[in-house]
């Protein structure tokens, strides 16, 4: 009965799932069938969802560019375990071995950095050739694109600021550097056939108080709308805006606030990037998702995990990620909602962070999709908060486990931390001949 999942019709006959995986899985779907719960639904919505994996965490931001500057503009990466990829081959390498410990097909989130620029070249000037060899990567492993521009780490984003800043040339440049990418992001969705979500976050920001925090933003909206003028398809590529409170260095005021992208986005319909470490520490980005849905067909979210200061550790299976996902499910809105992923983690072994963060981020999901949404609704509706919360809570003790390693084994990954040996083999065979 456990193997009734449609989508998976013809892996099933491959399916080895151990029978320990398979009775627990069975005894599971009889519990939530219990409380009107579909597991082999849930499993299609989850298989379903493509979760964008940001380059990033593979090389600590640093990326390919042949004259790179120290990282900066409020990104800071802590900690130097061993290992860190060094080119792209060694970044794919470890990308697949993430891929492969990992259920379902993903996308992968590129920086302009990541480029393969066999000359210096300025981010002003840089061209989808520069990408031809990740689309061409991406196309052999069955993977789809997203794209950023890259307005840090460079001597031109001086004083903290690109977009933004006084000086009409330096504007400029960066101008032409989100002009480029918007070209690279529309290249590489007509290659792979879906839109490439292009998303444009800019540092600018004072680390003291502004005497005019108004000039700034109305010099970034001047320049996004002149990058923006060029009409591209949105088969192609969809332009999002990432918002930010404060950064390192920034921490009196960033240009590009909340208030400043969701006006920008509502009235230039782009869609706004959400970055779950981008806010107080006692807001959650859970509660905006329906309220920016009301008013943007799209969003783009950067699940991360805020701690203090920092907003960008490895994500884990806390309150805030389930809230997050549970917006997601109980608003009906998994194909508005593009969930990506932004996180740094040098002090751990790097592929095992993409790991433990993707594979959270769909664990979550999977309990957001296993909820018994249309009766907790009704229950609400019906003004019983009482059983409301009683089944909210009991919703935590039910055997969430047991389905998501089944769907694990039905998707080829890893079950449970049987995937941390694979990563640890790779560390000695691989990653240990790398040095940093
Ligand atoms: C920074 C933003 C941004 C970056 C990446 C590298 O605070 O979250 O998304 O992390 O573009
Ligand atoms: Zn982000």
């Amino acid at each position: 009965m456990g193997l009734a999942i449609s989508k998976f019709g013809p892996w099933i006959h491959r399916v080895t799932a151990s029978p320990s995986i398979q009775q627990a899985y069975d005894l599971a779907v009889e519990q939530y069938q219990a409380i009107g719960v579909d597991v082999a639904q849930a499993l299609d919505q989850l298989s379903a969802v493509s979760v964008s994996m940001h380059c990033w965490q593979g090389d600590d931001v640093i990326g390919f560019e042949p004259d790179a500057v120290a990282l900066g503009n409020g990104l800071a990466v802590t900690g130097n375990y061993p290992g860190r990829a060094r080119n792209v081959d060694e970044l794919r390498s470890d990308l697949e071995l993430a891929y492969s410990l990992i259920p379902g097909k993903h996308r992968l989130n590129l920086h302009a950095l990541y480029g393969q620029f066999s000359n210096a070249i300025d981010r002003d000037a840089i061209d989808v050739q520069h990408f031809q060899g990740w689309v061409q990567w991406a196309a052999t492993q069955g993977v789809q694109l997203d794209f950023n521009p890259s307005f840090f780490s460079h001597r031109n984003a001086r004083d903290g600021f690109t977009l933004a800043h006084a000086d009409r040339h330096l504007r400029q440049f960066w101008i032409d550097h989100g002009i480029a990418c918007r070209r690279i992001a529309a290249s590489i969705g007509k290659a792979q056939a879906t839109p490439c979500i292009n998303n444009f976050w800019v540092p600018d920001g004072f680390k003291d108080t502004p005497a005019s925090r108004l000039a700034p933003r109305e010099r970034l909206a001047a320049s996004l709308d002149e990058i923006f003028s060029e009409q591209l398809s949105p088969q192609e590529t969809l332009d999002s805006v990432e918002c930010k409170l404060f950064g390192i260095g920034s921490e009196s005021y960033v240009v590009g606030s909340h208030e400043f992208y969701l006006g920008y986005a509502i009235s230039r319909n782009k869609m706004l990037c959400l970055d779950a470490g981008h806010f107080h520490p006692t807001e959650t980005i859970a509660d905006k998702i329906s309220s920016v849905l009301m008013y943007l067909p799209e969003l783009m979210l950067h699940v991360s995990r805020g701690v203090r200061w920092d907003s960008d550790h490895v994500v884990v299976f806390n309150d805030e990620l389930q809230s997050i996902m549970q917006e997601i499910v109980r608003g009906d809105f998994l194909s508005r909602v593009h969930v990506g992923l932004d996180f740094f983690d040098a002090s751990i072994n790097r592929v095992a962070a993409w790991v433990i963060g993707t594979r959270n981020a769909l664990k979550a999901l999977l309990a957001a999709l296993l909820e018994p949404v249309e009766r907790l609704q009704q229950l609400e509706r019906d003004g019983d908060f009482t059983a409301r919360l009683a089944v909210m809570e009991e919703q935590k003790t039910m055997p969430l486990g047991a389905v998501w390693n089944y769907y694990c084994a039905l998707s080829h990954a890893p079950v449970g931390a049987e995937w941390l040996d694979e990563v640890r083999r790779y560390e000695l065979n691989v990653m240990s001949g790398r040095d940093s």
